[in-house]
This record gives C-alpha cells, sequence and structure tokens, in this order.
C-alpha cells in the first residue's frame, strides 16, 4: 500500500499515522509512507510515485477536496485501485476510487452546534461567536462550518462575528485568536474546527486575561488527549469525537479491493461527543 498522508498538522493527524502505521503490520500490509505537509502539489507526487511503483493499492486522505481527477484519472488507467480515507475529493466520477471511508463532517458540525442552541436556549441576548476553521479548502473545514451553520442560523440571535482559517494547528489557532481578541470586545464563544486550534486560542485567551470556558465558550472536534484534559480541567466547554482510528477499517478494505471484492461506496466513521463530565470519566481509557 502507498500512503499518502496529509501531514503532521495535529494531534489526530499524529494518532492518525501511528495508527495506521501499526494496522498495516498487523494486516502483513507493506506500507510505504509519506507526508505532504499539508500540500497538495507534494500528495500528487506521492500517488504518481506509487503508481510508478507498481504498488496494489493506493490510500490517501485528500489535504483539500478539488483538483484530483487527473492523477485518480492516472492511477485508474495504470489499474490501481484507490481508497479515500478521512477526508473526501469533489470528483464527479466517483469511479476514480473504489470507497471512502471517514468521518461524517457536516453531522460533527451539527452536534457542534446544536450544544450551543441548548446551552442558551433560555436567554434572548446576543451571541457572539468566533470561528477558528481548519485547512481552507479541506472537507472537514467546509463540513464543520456548513453543519454547525445550519443548526445555529434557525435562531438570529447567534452571530459568527470572526471567522479565520487556523490550518488546524495549535500555532495558528493562537495568531487568530489573538487577532479576533484584539479587534472583537465581546466574544461569547469560540468554534474551533479542531481541538489543536482551540488549545492555541487557550493560550491567546489567557494571554488576554480572559478565562477560557468561562468568559469565553469553547466548542471543538476531534477529542485528542490534550483536547480531552483541557475539557476536563474546564478550559474547554463541549467537544465532538472525531477518531482517528481508521487503521483497521482501512487495510480490511484494501484487502477486499485488492482481492476485487465488492466494497461499500462509503464507510461512517461512529463518533460521540463529550462534556466536561464525560471527559473526566473518559480520559484514563482514551487510546490517544
Ligand atoms: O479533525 C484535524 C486534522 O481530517 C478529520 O484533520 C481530519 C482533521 C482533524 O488536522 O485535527
Amino acid at each position: 500500500m502507498g500512503f499518502a498522508q496529509v501531514g503532521a498538522e495535529s494531534g489526530w493527524r499524529t494518532a492518525n499515522t501511528k495508527d495506521i502505521q501499526e494496522s498495516a503490520k498487523a494486516a502483513g500490509i507493506e506500507l510505504k509512507f509519506s507526508d505532504a505537509q499539508q500540500k497538495q502539489e507534494n500528495q500528487i507526487k506521492a500517488i504518481r510515485s506509487y503508481i510508478q511503483q507498481k504498488v496494489d493499492v493506493i490510500a490517501f486522505s485528500p489535504v483539500v477536496e478539488s483538483g484530483w481527477d487527473t492523477v485518480l484519472k492516472e492511477a485508474q488507467n495504470a489499474k490501481i485501485p484507490v481508497i479515500l480515507t478521512d477526508r473526501a475529493v469533489d470528483s464527479k466520477d466517483t469511479s476514480l476510487y473504489k470507497t471512502f471511508l471517514g468521518s461524517d463532517f457536516v453531522e460533527e458540525g451539527k452536534k457542534a452546534g446544536q450544544w450551543l442552541v441548548d446551552q442558551y436556549k433560555d436567554s434572548k441576548d446576543d451571541v457572539n461567536i468566533v470561528q477558528l476553521e481548519g485547512t481552507t479548502g479541506s472537507a472537514p473545514a467546509n463540513d464543520r462550518k456548513a453543519g454547525f451553520q445550519q443548526v445555529i442560523s434557525a435562531d438570529p440571535k447567534f452571530k459568527i462575528i470572526a471567522s479565520q482559517s487556523g490550518d488546524f494547528t495549535r500555532a495558528k489557532g493562537k495568531e487568530v485568536m489573538e487577532a479576533f481578541l484584539k479587534s472583537n470586545p465581546k466574544i461569547d464563544v469560540l468554534y474551533a474546527h479542531n481541538d489543536d486550534m482551540g488549545l492555541g486560542a487557550i493560550e491567546a485567551i489567557e494571554g488576554a486575561g480572559k478565562v477560557p470556558g468561562k468568559d469565553i465558550k469553547i466548542i471543538t472536534v476531534d477529542a485528542v488527549h490534550d483536547g480531552m484534559q483541557a475539557l476536563a480541567d474546564g478550559k474547554i466547554n463541549f467537544i465532538v469525537e472525531c477518531s482517528p482510528l481508521l487503521g483497521t477499517q482501512l487495510m480490511d478494505l484494501a484487502k477486499k479491493v485488492v482481492k476485487g471484492e465488492q466494497v461499500p461506496q462509503r464507510v461512517v466513521t461512529e463518533e460521540t461527543t463529550f462534556t466536561q463530565e464525560q471527559a473526566k470519566e473518559a480520559l484514563p481509557n482514551r487510546k490517544y
């Protein structure tokens, strides 16, 4: 298997990479692994090199949704099956890949929005929200934004007063939150598309003399260890889980695809959500 990974931008990604490497070993699959450092051109290069090396199957997590048709066509012409994992592509031609294994990001955004709606159901005042978006053009950024928007737009008191990409990293999350804090005197809620950006933002909030989780309520997505710890410590208020443990399912699907067996077009990961109390309970048994 040739696997073209997005990068090493977050705790989620680190856990995902480790799980894929361990699962390949356990399944007796020889893994060629590359890290694209969040650049589409690097991923395309990696996929082309896997085609040249005549691997049996290519799996990848597309950094952004668009612009994959040409390279996927090259794989198809070389008769090498492709499996999408974690993130989707927007190609119209779905015969370009065998299956897509990963989360429903729209659903994750909706869960984040629903928590907020429930939280403020008895209040009439405006709720000023800032949003830290994931990598521009990526499926999780597009879909987490859309799902959230869909749910909160039912009540006009919810106002997204600023929204910008923090590229799914802690450093960028901090930097963008600092700018948000400077230009917006009243921020009630931060919605960050992943834990890492939320954790960076917590540093910015504390730096500005405010209390994360109290002065500003924080919702994030992923539920990696450091996020769960911050949730248990009261600095984050709610986390929507997104599981990075896709390795075992990926290796199973890969074996079937290589044998020419039928696989479902879409395999959705099962996920939950965590409040502060639930995080305290879950933390000791979390694998990542
Ligand atoms: O939420 C974020 C990572 O594609 C689901 O990418 C993944 C996202 C994850 O950088 O932390």
